[in-house]
């Protein structure tokens, strides 16, 4: 986020927000006041928020961590987190960043430039992210529980996660691009794509040479293979890009550009009262491709999307101002683009987005609404019957509004389509409804994902966690029935329902996420399911072990010292949460072996002496039993 603060902000940003406050605040009043007696409409009901113990969710939700790096799940509406799912972070129980399965998934898709630059700081990959934004796979408009994509806009990564076993299979690093930020896959008719943004601009040829001459700086879209993980093409825009959301016919993506101006500092950033939002036209570009009309640049296909380029490749529709979030409506056929700075949200009608393309027609007459909502409009989510729910940041309140309304009141009808507004503590981000995302968007809850906590939980010291609120949305009044605490930084949710997802209990025996350890055992002539193997290969050692609680196959192996060891550990156990751990003391190594799984470590034994390893996830009465032996040998004087 921005800082929204006046000090921030500078002139321009205060001159909107005066002209436009009192009727914003006026709104407001309105809101709170003058629907308080009509109480809740009898029609739905959310359902209790509290969810007693033994009793599962209704929902899960796919929760990002910003800067923390992992995704994490949570069981909505009882907001009890269930799982941390490490992506771009290092994790310490799991071993994720460490394994050599991991650690080929996190370094296979970097690229080369950056694979030389991590080896002079002494690393194989970063051991850092920032996610942001966690969307599952459509098919047809709707969840299909295939996979959760994710953006890390600190290292310039798109990743996927696997929902049959919630690991993360695959890592890219996005060439041309500089910090992915605003990511989603496409709708329909199936994902297909993920279209991913490029935030910060750059020089197109970023080679040192360049800082000063922002007519050199570009910015790039990036459509995405969500079956391959490879990039499929990317556009050239003028500008920068947030956020991005697409139709749910397939043929438009929408991005949203905060700097439209190409300012390099904060005031340059914020200079012009209307930035914009780019529409780009998938099928133009997949044909422009297919026609040769593009560049190629570090192995991509690029087209040339800018706004004098003459292509018919995008579409600059004028939006107030610096806006950030884009979220298409569960109606098919509405994409709202949040002001952020302005108090408005603008309304785009899709049916109306062909002419723009065909006949030039002036950008903003896509437009069908854009009602004033309130302070710092971040994003919006939806109900099934067509009303939207915006954060306003500035005004921490949700403001609930009915999109038809809003259409009519912009054609001239005296209408005001704010229904109702709620308090929300403090400083909403983004929010998501259940399945709001969606064509089955069915209007229960709605989580407010706010930035800051202040003073609604035990102080904690000067960090403190930031707070989700979990809101009943079933009536005209939203109620907010839950605080979440949670720890750095949730940008973003989705909220599914359970019947869309439905993970395996135990791995497969064949899943390829231990290919290369099998490939490595077959070629030692081990068989994994019954490993307890040493292999001497030079001076680098492979060491074969299965478990099955409470023990080891091998209880002791030894190694001379300075032998660069590989250690495989299957987990033979078939039940259901029989997860062991294979911790080595004393070198740093530990992870995790889920039931019928296999993983492996590799490390240099440079310590002479008896090390012990043990089972460091809590599997059986005799776990503290579950343990063995490395003698490390000592070199030879
Ligand atoms: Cu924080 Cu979606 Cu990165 Cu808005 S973004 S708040
Ligand atoms: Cu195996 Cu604890």
């Amino acid at each position: 986020m921005t800082d929204t603060s006046d000090k921030a902000q500078g002139l321009t940003r205060r001159g909107l927000f005066q002209g436009t406050a009192g009727a914003a605040l006026a709104a407001g009043a309105i809101g709170a006041g003058a629907f308080a007696g009509l109480g809740a409409s009898p029609a739905r009901a959310a359902g209790k928020a509290e969810v007693g113990p033994g009793e599962l969710d209704e929902y899960y939700g796919f929760w990002s961590s910003g800067q923390s790096g992992e995704l994490r799940i949570l069981g909505i509406p009882s907001m009890r987190e269930l799982m941390r799912v490490p992506v771009f972070n290092r994790c310490s129980a799991t071993g994720w960043g460490q394994t050599n399965e991991s650690l080929k998934i996190l370094t296979e898709g970097l690229l080369p430039e950056t694979k030389a630059y991590l080896a002079t700081q002494g690393k194989v990959t970063y051991d850092n992210g920032d996610l942001h934004h966690p969307h599952m796979s459509f098919t047809e408009g709707t969840y299909d529980g295939r996979y959760l994509f994710m953006n890390d806009k600190a290292n310039t990564r798109v990743a996927r996660v696997r929902c049959d076993v919630m690991k993360c299979d695959k890592i890219i690093e996005i060439p041309n691009a500089h910090d992915i930020h605003g990511m989603r896959p496409q709708k329909y008719p199936r994902t297909g794509y993920i279209f991913a943004n490029s935030e910060h601009e750059a020089p197109l040829v970023n080679d040192g040479k360049v800082l000063d001459d922002p007519s050199q700086y570009v910015n790039i879209f990036t459509a995405i293979d969500g079956d391959a993980m490879e990039v499929a093409w990317q556009v050239i825009v003028s500008g920068n890009l947030d956020n991005v959301d697409c139709d749910y016919q397939g043929n438009y993506a929408f991005s949203s550009s905060y700097n439209s101006e190409m300012g390099m500092d904060l005031a340059g950033m914020t200079a012009n009262e209307m930035d914009h939002c780019v529409i780009f036209d998938i099928k133009a570009i997949e044909a422009g491709i297919a026609a040769g009309d593009f560049q190629e640049l570090n192995g991509v296909k690029v087209v040339d999307g800018r706004k004098d380029s003459g292509k018919p490749y995008t579409r600059y529709v004028p939006i107030p101002n610096s806006p950030h979030g884009v979220n298409t409506a569960p109606d098919r056929k509405h994409v709202v683009i949040n002001g952020k700075l302005s108090p408005t949200v603008s309304v785009i009608d899709v049916t109306r987005i062909p002419p723009l393309f065909s006949e030039n027609a002036d950008p903003r007459s896509c437009i069908v609404a854009e009602p004033e909502l309130g302070l710092g409009p971040l994003h919006t989510a939806y109900d099934a019957e067509g009303n939207a729910f915006t954060t306003l940041f500035l005004d921490s309140q949700v403001v609930k509004w009915n999109i038809d309304k809003a259409i009519r009141k912009y054609a001239g009808e005296d209408v005001d389509p704010i229904i109702s507004k709620v308090d929300v503590a403090y400083q909403p981000g983004h929010n998501s409804t259940s399945m709001g995302e969606t064509a089955e968007a069915d209007g229960k809850w709605l989580i407010s994902m706010n930035k800051f906590s202040k003073d609604r939980f035990l102080n904690v010291g000067p960090l403190k966690p930031e707070n989700e609120q979990l809101i009943d949305i079933s009536g005209d009044e939203m109620k907010v029935v839950h605080d979440g605490p949670t720890f750095a930084e949730p940008h973003d949710s989705i909220i599914v329902h359970a019947s869309k997802v439905n993970p395996a209990t135990v791995w497969n025996r064949d899943d390829p996420m231990w290919d290369a350890a099998r490939k490595q055992a077959e070629a030692d002539g081990v068989d994994l399911d019954y490993a307890g193997d040493v292999i001497r290969d030079g001076n680098k050692v492979r060491v074969y072990m299965h478990s099955v609680a409470p023990a080891f196959s091998l209880d002791k192996f030894e190694v001379m010292q300075g032998d660069e060891v590989t250690i495989y550990v299957t987990n033979m156990d078939e039940i259901e949460d029989l997860t062991h751990g294979f911790c080595l003391s004393n070198h740093g190594i530990a992870m995790e072996i889920g039931p019928q799984a296999t993983a492996s470590v590799t490390f240099v034994a440079d310590r002479p002496g008896v090390h012990w390893y043990y089972c460091q996830w809590f599997c059986h009465a005799l776990h503290m039993e579950m343990r063995g032996r490395m003698l490390v040998k000592p070199r030879a004087a």
